[in-house]
């Protein structure tokens, strides 16, 4: 009986110890996913509580989204969601200013990639948005980019319609866009592969959090859009300003904007 006294002691003493470790990490957890859940709810209701009204510019750094959203202002609605103000422009997309949308611009950069989830479900559109001319280098950066947003589960079950804007065609060195759309397959179909392998190989954990990712296209086929419940178009466009006459090279973007609004595609 006296040996056992001590050991349960200490014992009692260790279990206390973990009590406040483990309770130190759900309380953690806890704070960071109502603090998420708290900036989540504060974007939406700056959206003006409307649901899916929005186009959203989303791509990699440097690939001429806020370029492309100064020239689309160009042409600007009056804008009155002041919250989104430095990022968000209404855009009319008929002469008459009936038809008009709003377009956010959302960071590329690596590290507030994640931000692109906050703003999917306020879309009716993604512009994604690539430099054709350097497509060559950036192949394996801008298809993860593309292929994170294409996995999203709100994209593929609203069935968002996709853009890819191949923009910068203004430089000779610019792939067309039929050449850029054949790379991105390509490089998606690869990119399936070693994710599809990571994913058999995670724990349940992992597992569970990646449920909501889906397996993109046809399982033994080659990686197509078409095989997407989402619409995908490609076009070449430029934001360069236009010296001579008014050859307006983000015509096409518009259009597709303009569809999208309408409810068209
Ligand atoms: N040649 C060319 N350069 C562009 C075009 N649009 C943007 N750029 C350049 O690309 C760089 C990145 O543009 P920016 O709009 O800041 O890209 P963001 O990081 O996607 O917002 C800048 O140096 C722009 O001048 C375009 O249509 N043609
Ligand atoms: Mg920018």
């Amino acid at each position: 009986m006296s040996t056992t006294a001590p050991a349960a002691t200490h014992s009692h003493a260790s279990a206390g110890k973990n009590e406040v470790a483990l309770f130190g990490l759900p309380a953690l957890l806890l704070i960071v996913a109502i603090v998420s859940i708290a900036i989540a709810a504060v974007y939406l209701r700056r959206a003006s509580g409307v649901k899916a009204d929005s186009i959203l510019l989303v791509g990699a750094r440097g690939s001429g989204k806020t370029n492309m959203l100064a020239r689309l202002e160009h042409d600007a609605w009056v804008e009155t969601h002041t919250s989104l103000k430095d990022n968000s422009v209404m855009v009319a997309l008929d002469d008459e200013g009936k038809l008009c949308t709003r377009v956010i611009d959302v960071p590329g950069h690596e590290k507030l990639r994640y931000q692109t989830h906050h703003f999917t479900p306020v879309a009716r559109g993604i512009v994604f948005v690539l430099d054709a001319a350097r497509l060559g280098k950036d192949i394996r950066q801008v298809a993860e980019y593309l292929y994170d947003i294409l996995t999203d589960s709100r994209v593929a079950q609203r069935e968002i319609p996709i853009l890819l804007a191949c923009h910068k065609a203004d430089l000779a060195t610019a792939y067309a866009p039929k050449r850029c759309r054949e790379m991105l397959e390509t490089e998606i179909d690869r990119i399936r592969v070693t994710r599809t392998a990571a994913v058999d190989s995670q724990t349940a954990e992992q597992e569970q959090h990646s449920a909501a990712e889906r397996y993109l296209g046809y399982e033994g086929e080659t990686f197509r859009f078409d095989h997407l419940p989402n619409d995908v178009q490609e076009v070449a466009c430029s934001s360069l300003q236009e010296t001579s006459e008014a050859n307006d090279r983000l015509g096409s973007v518009k259009e597709w904007m303009a569809d999208v609004a309408a409810g068209r595609t």
